[in-house]
């Protein structure tokens, strides 16, 4: 990307931001702003400007030195006096801008006055009625940041699973390094496998003496300490996202982590059995009375309660606690399980990678087959394949198939399915590929009687093998499109349709949710990744964590099955 005015602008305007931060005086914070904006208006490309050798001076209110540093930033994306001004301000001050009633000379005074670098400082600071006794502040000042705050903090943000998983990770390995610390164990919803997590809850055992609370808050993608003592702290990291951490004593590590991996409904449905039995349960241990007689073991909780033990995806209260206790748990499917993918994208269409190299990675990842589905004429943005080209790529499938060992690539395609119910490819060409996956990408908005028709008319086509990512929602960003789900489903059992769980961690439906109802109703499910990219095969992770959360068992997954059950049993 070449450096647009903008883009010069935007530096100017970050260098009069921490000179009045700073208090520096205002005449120069007014010519970095007055620059800034002339740069905007003036119509006229400064990169260009500068490769013709023109005069910069000759622009309105540029003198040499801010000539000499538009040059600067045009070549090098910044100035040396801005990062000895980046040096000197605390970089989380710049976040403060954003909040309702501050700008950079009160954020300023706040820090030069107050010390104040976070918004968790301010809010107490504002709480305590520090801030209205600041010069230029006053009570309606006050509370307007307060308000604003407010609204910042309770506006719940939550991430998606593959988004905390890194961070999950990484602090998990950076706490084992400390000296002392013994186990470290990432509980919470991330442990459950929700699709998404509101905040990562981790649990530590050390050595007594060791203090791993002044490690944690010195992780390197910390933005704020919310608190620090010895046996718990919390931070903010850089990306809002919050991480509690607690250091637990090894006796009672294993009910620490039942009560930490919850959920919330899970832990009082088994309270209630502790109690029906005459015990106590926290998060120290299990109890008779003063005696704890479990704890340790995480096993042990639920062998004292005469459970068998539930596995942390199940753990939400719907069911599992009954299950457990009369011996009907499911025995959920694992990743290793898998030995296909039937949902692949190539280069044919908007993939980023040959069938070749998709089919190589595949195997790598220890898959058994691939079905390469790209999409199908009418998504037009996506370079979709009309008959010709599909054909094209059936006789390529055909010649790799036939130097692979050990490995199949089925003849698929990711079918559009058209506002009316139909397919965007003919039946006759359909007919000549191993299976078709359909898919609605189009007129989301439909009513929910019409858009249920759409897709029950497309399942009664009896080329279609699977329905991809049903319900259509992108996770924190798109609700899944009206329809009944229900129908839908009976659907499925009755024509033999399979039902995609889509693993891409921002899909992820069917949902834990549908995929139980689709199970006990007999319809049957395929984890597929949808895969656009070879790194995208890792995300099968993600699908089987919603599987098990939907109580799914290997044998409710046709991709589980060998290339030649599979192919049996997708027949109409
Ligand atoms: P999240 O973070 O919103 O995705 O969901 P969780 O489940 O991680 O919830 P969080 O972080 O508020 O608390 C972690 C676990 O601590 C939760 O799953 C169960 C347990 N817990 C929290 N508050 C309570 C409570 O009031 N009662 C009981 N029994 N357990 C609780
Ligand atoms: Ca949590
Ligand atoms: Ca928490």
């Amino acid at each position: 990307m070449q450096v647009q005015n903008s883009d010069i602008a935007a530096v100017l305007d970050e260098m009069a931001d921490l000179l009045e931060i700073d208090g520096a005086n205002p005449f120069r914070v007014r010519a970095y702003r007055n620059a800034a904006r002339m740069l905007l208006d003036i119509g006229k490309d400064v990169r260009e400007m500068i490769e013709a050798g023109e005069d910069l001076t000759r622009l309105p209110g540029i003198g040499k030195d801010l000539a000499g540093k538009i040059v600067e930033i045009a070549q090098t994306g910044t100035f040396s006096e801005l990062e000895e001004m980046r040096r000197k301000v605390p970089p989380q001050l710049t976040e403060l801008l954003d909040i309702a009633g501050l700008g950079p000379k009160r954020v300023g005074a706040l820090y030069r006055t107050l010390g104040i670098t976070s918004s968790e400082q301010l809010f107490n600071a504002c709480k305590d009625g520090k801030v209205s006794k600041l010069p230029g502040f006053g009570k309606k000042t006050e509370a307007k940041i307060l308000e604003a705050l407010q609204t910042k903090f309770t506006t719940t943000q939550r991430f998606l699973i593959a988004e905390a998983a890194p961070y999950a990770e990484a602090i998990r390995k950076y706490l084992l390094e400390v000296k002392g610390v013994r186990q470290v164990v990432v509980a919470g919803s991330y442990r459950r496998r929700k699709e998404t997590v509101g905040d990562l809850d981790i649990l530590v055992t050390a050595e007594p003496g060791s203090n791993p609370g002044d490690l944690f808050v010195r992780f390197p993608k910390v933005r704020d300490v919310l608190a620090k003592g010895s046996t718990k702290a919390s931070v903010v990291l850089q990306n809002s996202m919050q991480v509690d951490m607690r250091v637990v004593e090894d006796e009672s590590f294993g009910a620490c982590l039942h009560y930490f991996t919850g959920s919330k409904a899970h832990n009082i449905a088994i309270r209630k059995i502790a109690q029906k039995m005459g015990l106590k349960i926290n998060e120290y241990g299990i109890f008779r009375g003063d005696e704890r007689i479990a704890g340790e073991e995480e096993g042990s909780v639920f062998e004292i309660l005469g459970l068998d033990y539930i596995e942390p995806e199940l753990r939400e209260n719907r069911g599992e606690v009954e299950a457990s206790a009369s011996g009907r748990l499911p025995q959920l499917i694992t990743l290793e399980d898998l030995k296909g993918d039937l949902h692949v994208h190539s280069s044919y269409t908007d993939g980023s990678a040959s069938i070749s190299t998709m089919a190589e990675t595949a195997k790598a990842y220890g898959l058994k087959y691939i079905a390469i589905a790209d999409h199908s004429r009418r998504l037009r943005i996506a370079n979709g394949l009309d008959s010709s080209s599909l054909l094209k790529q059936v006789d390529e499938i055909d010649k790799l198939n036939a130097n692979m060992k050990g490995f199949t690539i089925l003849k698929a395609i990711e079918v559009d399915i058209l506002e009316d119910g139909s397919l965007d490819l003919p039946d006759e060409v359909l007919k000549r590929l191993d299976l078709v996956v359909g898919a609605i990408h189009s007129k989301f908005n439909l009513s929910r009687g019409k858009q249920t028709t759409r897709i029950l008319k497309a399942m009664d086509n009896p080329c279609l093998n699977i329905l991809a990512h049903p319900t259509g929602r992108i996770l924190l960003r798109r609700d899944p499109y009206d329809f009944d789900v229900d129908a839908v489903i009976k659907k499925a059992v009755e024509s033999k349709v399979v039902l995609e769980l889509n693993a891409n961690p921002h899909r992820l439906d069917l949902n834990d949710v549908y995929c139980r109802q689709a199970k006990e109703a007999g319809a049957r499910i395929a984890i597929n990744t949808d895969a656009h990219s070879p790194a995208e095969f890792k995300n099968l992770m993600w699908g089987i964590g919603q599987a098990r959360r939907g109580w799914l068992e290997a044998r409710d997954v046709i991709n589980t099955f060998p290339v030649k059950k599979l192919m049996k049993s997708i027949k109409r």
